[in-house]
């Protein structure tokens, strides 16, 4: 089997990589591990910056999103007896949409299959080979059982934290990692209740952080911080639906309830990992960074590397020029920072973690976030998405 950029890992950011290629002339081979199933019931991420959904759309996969999507205008900052509403256009011209991670992938999946590049699911034993010369190949095992070589011009790892793609990368290069693991998780809940606010709701509570999300006007997507060896079984829908209320709880609002559809405990790392090339070998999304999921920043990160790198592999395969493959992992790193940077200051603020002394002081910053407007836009120009490459 030949292509020009064999691709390991059909999440989000391997299969946007395999279109944006497509609609420049550029083949492509996307390998996943996984069943179709599992990838397309995998819940994760819910908010699209503007960026991403502008980059889904002119990739011909924004329909649905334009259709179903939620846009939304802001988020509400909560501590014990205050909820306080930032307005993102007011504060920075752009808002952001509230669209599932599962329905991206389904878009993307459906596209690539309805007469785009191969996606192969169900593969195994993936390596990468070769990749510090100009003919790099992908060998597997096909999902009938067969060995197979992919032969290629460039790979582009994008399979996520757990993937083999960055191992190689570390294990030819002179390369680091930077790591911090979080003393919490995140208990998270999917429910058929209708949201009970317009905006998501971020809130400080003396007994921990929770986070109210939404998937549609009947689903809520709700989180909770927890311990995290904490057993999910422990945890009831009573439970859960108490230290909801308790966590939210400001006069005159009440939280909606409903069946608990899906419930999972998360860990939270900031994790980066650099350089993000060896040879023809390119990392993007999660294979190279993990953000704590305080921010939104994950899959957003993902869709701007991909972005970069497809430009810069269109330029290497089609004008012979290696400047932008050259500038890609220095470039993606400084977005990458930007967005640990946030998501570690978005999680510092708010989970209760340390003593007394830490809770004042995190009160004191979310305090001087509702107060001040230069300080709110700060917060809406990194939430809502800075420009790329910058
Ligand atoms: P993915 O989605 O992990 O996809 C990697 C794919 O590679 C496959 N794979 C392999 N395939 C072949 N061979 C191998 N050896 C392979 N090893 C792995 C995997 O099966 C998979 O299909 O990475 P990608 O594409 O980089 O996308 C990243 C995003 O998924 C991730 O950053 C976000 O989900 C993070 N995130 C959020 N991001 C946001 O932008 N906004 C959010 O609101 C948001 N909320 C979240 C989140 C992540 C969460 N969790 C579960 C950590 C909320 C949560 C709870
Ligand atoms: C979600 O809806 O899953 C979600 C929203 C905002 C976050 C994290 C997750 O910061």
């Amino acid at each position: 089997m030949r292509t020009q950029v064999g691709i390991i890992g059909a999440g989000p950011a391997g299969l946007l990589l395999s279109r944006l290629l497509w609609l420049q002339g550029i083949d492509s081979v996307v390998l996943e591990n996984r069943s179709r199933d599992y990838v397309e019931a995998r819940i994760r991420a819910g908010i699209l910056e503007q960026h991403t959904v502008d980059t889904l759309t002119a990739a011909g996969v924004g329909d649905r999103l334009r259709r179903e999507g939620l846009e939304h205008s802001g988020i509400y900052l909560q501590h014990p007896g205050t909820r306080h509403k930032l307005d993102f256009p007011s504060l920075c011209g752009r808002s952001v949409w509230v669209y599932g991670q599962t329905e991206v992938t389904k878009d993307l999946i459906r596209a690539q299959l309805d007469g785009g590049p191969p996606l192969l699911f169900e593969v195994s034993d993936v390596v990468p080979e070769d990749v510090d010369g100009d003919s790099p190949r992908v060998r597997f095992t096909g999902a009938d059982g067969t060995p197979q070589v992919l032969e290629c011009e460039v790979v582009a790892g994008t399979d996520g934290f757990h993937g083999v793609s960055r191992p190689t990368v570390v294990a030819g290069t002179d390369s680091r990692t930077w790591e911090r693991v979080y003393p919490f998780a995140w208990l998270g809940i999917l429910a058929e209740a209708p949201p009970a606010t317009d905006e998501l709701i971020y809130a400080w509570h003396p007994e921990g952080f929770a986070l109210h999300s939404m998937r549609s006007p009947s689903i809520s997507r709700l989180y909770l911080q927890v311990s995290p060896d904490e057993r999910i079984d422990d945890w009831s829908d009573d439970r859960i639906w108490a230290n909801l209320a308790t966590r939210f709880a400001l006069e005159g609002w009440s939280l909606n309830t409903g069946r608990v559809i899906e419930k999972s405990v998360l860990p939270m790392r900031s994790f980066v990992s650099a350089p993000m090339r060896r040879g023809r070998l390119f990392l993007a999304g999660d294979a190279a960074h993990i953000v704590p999921p305080t921010g939104a920043k994950g899959l957003n990160l993902a869709v701007a590397d991909v972005t970069l790198l497809a430009t810069a592999l269109v330029r290497l395969l089609q004008e012979k020029e290696s400047d932008l493959v050259d500038a890609y992992s220095d470039t993606a790193l400084r977005r990458v920072w930007r967005c640990t940077h946030f998501s570690w200051w978005m999680t510092s603020m708010l989970h209760r973690h340390g003593d007394d002394f830490d809770a004042r002081l995190q009160l004191s910053q979310l305090e001087r976030v509702c107060a001040s407007e230069p300080a709110q836009r700060e917060l809406a120009e990194n939430y809502t998405g800075l420009p790329i490459g910058s």
